[in-house]
């Protein structure tokens, strides 16, 4: 494959509200992936179903209103997303300390999912969101960017320009996190989507990614894997034209969408590797330094997926299962940020790119034609940043 030669070796990077009372459960009543390690029930769905396409009939939307809502996860419950369901009282006695909080409160945050924890009409409706921005006209002027066809050539434009400022640097959590929620506000106002950015928890599939509903091909996964270094053929993105990169380019390169989708690299991303780095990173230089460090999770992510864009350093948000592995880099952040929260809410630390300065939370984080610059400590509070446009929480 072309790109590889691009990224071998390389350092690879990096809502409005609904109103939900949220209550989580450690209910499962399906086991997705057999294993030896993994325990689940043996409801009658368990003994049928050997990839989940819908969540426990005890699922209820995290967009109804007003009332007490259950969630429950379509898998069994990983060591993250324990310790995630065990700090949410940290989160609530933090919360209690802060009245106002720009507006933002467990009543109304927006709760971003797990892909299998959507229903399958929420996960089409995401797809269709997807491709309604591939089809909307870019905002992005030609003389800058020559290839851009749509607003989801917008946000591979920003990427590809801001690749070597934006990874093994102070903002690149930020960056990455106002970038995924800006693209999320997008497919909302103006794709119509009513959910929330999903988000990809790695474990879940790590054993067999390309089996998995993230990937399996189904009109209801993000699409399937290449067959012989070809082109994906089978799922919704199918026909997706890739536009921008290889690498640096802004040019018009129109092509398919490829994958290598990778088992070895989807190892290094099960939850034992992501509770070692929530749990051992004392400071945000070490998680981010550790969360970037090849192998890890943020290279272990992108490296699954493979292929073109998908391993461009510059290009891959150009496959739109970036956006879903972004989402859980930022979940992961925000686990961590939870541990401790008075201390890493406001923590930044590394450098600015092309100079020796430290980066502080004074400094702007870009996004071009699709958002307003921001200073990075408006970035560092999932609830309540952005003076309260930011108000959500993860699954
Ligand atoms: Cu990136």
């Amino acid at each position: 494959m072309h790109v590889t030669s691009l990224v071998a070796g390389a350092l690879l990077l990096g809502a409005s509200h609904a109103t939900i009372t949220i209550v989580v459960t450690a209910t499962t009543t399906i086991c997705p992936v057999p294993s030896p390690t993994r325990t689940c029930d043996t409801s009658p769905e368990s003994s049928v179903a050997s990839t989940p396409t819908e969540p426990s009939s005890a699922y209820s939307s995290s967009t109804a209103a007003a009332s007490s809502t259950v969630i429950a996860r379509a898998y069994p419950a990983d060591i993250v997303d324990r310790l995630r369901d065990s700090t949410m009282d940290k989160l609530k006695t933090y919360l209690q300390g802060q009245p106002s909080n720009r507006g933002c409160t467990l009543e109304n945050v927006s709760v971003r999912r797990e892909w299998s924890d959507l229903s399958v009409a929420e996960r089409e409706q995401y797809i269709a969101a997807v491709k309604c921005l591939q089809s909307t006209s870019p905002k992005s002027p030609k003389h800058l960017v020559p290839g851009a066809r749509s607003r989801f050539d917008d946000f591979v434009a920003t990427h590809i320009n801001q690749t070597n400022s934006i990874h093994g640097t102070a903002n690149f959590l930020s960056w990455h996190r106002y970038y995924v929620w800006t693209y999320e506000k997008a497919l909302r106002e103006e794709c119509g989507y009513s959910g929330f950015q999903p988000y990809w928890n790695w474990d879940r599939y790590a054993a067999d990614p390309a089996n998995s509903p993230l990937f399996n091909g189904n009109a209801s996964s993000m699409s399937g894997n290449s067959e012989n270094g070809g082109c994906v053929t089978s799922g919704p993105f199918s026909s997706l034209q890739v536009n921008l990169g290889p690498g640096f380019s802004l040019a018009y390169r129109p092509r398919c969408l490829k994958r290598d989708i990778s088992k070895s690299q989807a190892a290094q991303t099960t939850a034992d590797k992501t509770y070692a780095l929530i749990t051992r990173s004392r400071d945000i230089a070490s998680f981010q330094d550790t969360m970037q460090a090849v192998p890890g999770v943020h290279a272990g992510g992108h490296f699954t997926i493979g292929g073109d864009p998908g391993s461009d350093i510059y290009a891959s948000p150009g496959d739109p299962v970036f956006y879903l592995h972004h989402a859980m880099i930022d979940r992961v952040w925000w686990i961590w940020q939870m541990q401790d929260l008075p201390s890493r809410l406001t923590q930044v630390a590394g450098s600015v790119a092309g100079s020796g300065r430290p980066g502080t939370g004074n400094d702007l984080v870009d996004l071009g034609v699709n958002a307003p610059a921001v200073a990075i400590n408006d970035l560092l509070d999932t609830m309540g940043g952005l003076d309260g446009q930011m108000c959500y929480i993860y699954l």
